[in-house]
């Protein structure tokens, strides 16, 4: 089996849920998230284990952002950080080799360090501006696919991806998505994640 299995990665923080934020998980798995990472930034240990539990009732695959350490306490998959948290060098070497670590990238020097640091799939974007994250315009048209070439690991596009211009984003050659907005804010996730994944 692939190391890194996974299509379409949900960045789930409950607040930003249109409705129930546990519906909204359990609707975007049935429309074919096949990871889930915990993005929270403030500390919600019953959060995480609900969400890790949820994940559970149909084996999919859960990534703690940031917080390694809570990501080893709740026996996740694996890891991610991005360039502010955790170097990844210390996450590499705390998760040991078994556990996934994925790093956020932006820049051909930032792939290259997390490639070295260890990296399992890296994020790559923004794709477009995007509210989540404070991004006022995505990354230049072909910086996607010199990111894809570059890398060794699964490359996932991120950043302002919605299922209306998710059709760019794969002609520049994405084959893994990360999304949170166009999932978490629908009227009806499954649907979008659906429409993302097809
Ligand atoms: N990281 P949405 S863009 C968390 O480019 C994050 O590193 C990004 O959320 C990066 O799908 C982003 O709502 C936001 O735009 C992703």
């Amino acid at each position: 089996m692939e190391r890194v299995p996974w299509r379409l990665c949900l960045l789930f923080t409950p607040e930003l849920c249109a409705a129930d934020p546990w519906d909204t998980l359990r609707a975007a798995i049935a429309g074919g998230v096949d990871v889930v990472q915990w993005r929270v930034k403030h500390d919600d240990q019953g959060g995480a284990t609900r969400c890790r539990d949820v994940c559970a009732e149909t084996d999919t695959a859960l990534i703690v952002n940031d917080d390694v350490h809570l990501a080893i306490d709740l026996d996740a998959a694996g890891a991610h950080v991005g360039q502010g948290d955790m170097p990844a060098a210390t996450a590499r070497a705390l998760l040991g080799p078994d556990r996934i670590l994925g790093v956020s990238t932006h820049s051909d020097a930032e792939i290259d360090a997390a490639l070295r640091d260890g990296a399992d799939y890296i994020g790559f974007g923004p794709m477009f501006a995007t509210a989540t994250k404070g991004f006022t315009e995505g990354q230049p048209n072909g910086a996607l696919r010199a990111a894809i070439e570059r890398s060794t690991v699964p490359v996932f596009a991120i950043g302002g991806i919605t299922p209306g211009n998710v059709d760019v984003v794969r002609k520049h050659g994405a084959r893994h998505l990360a999304i949170s907005a166009a999932i978490l804010r629908a009227d009806d996730p499954a649907a979008a994640a659906t429409q993302l994944v097809d």
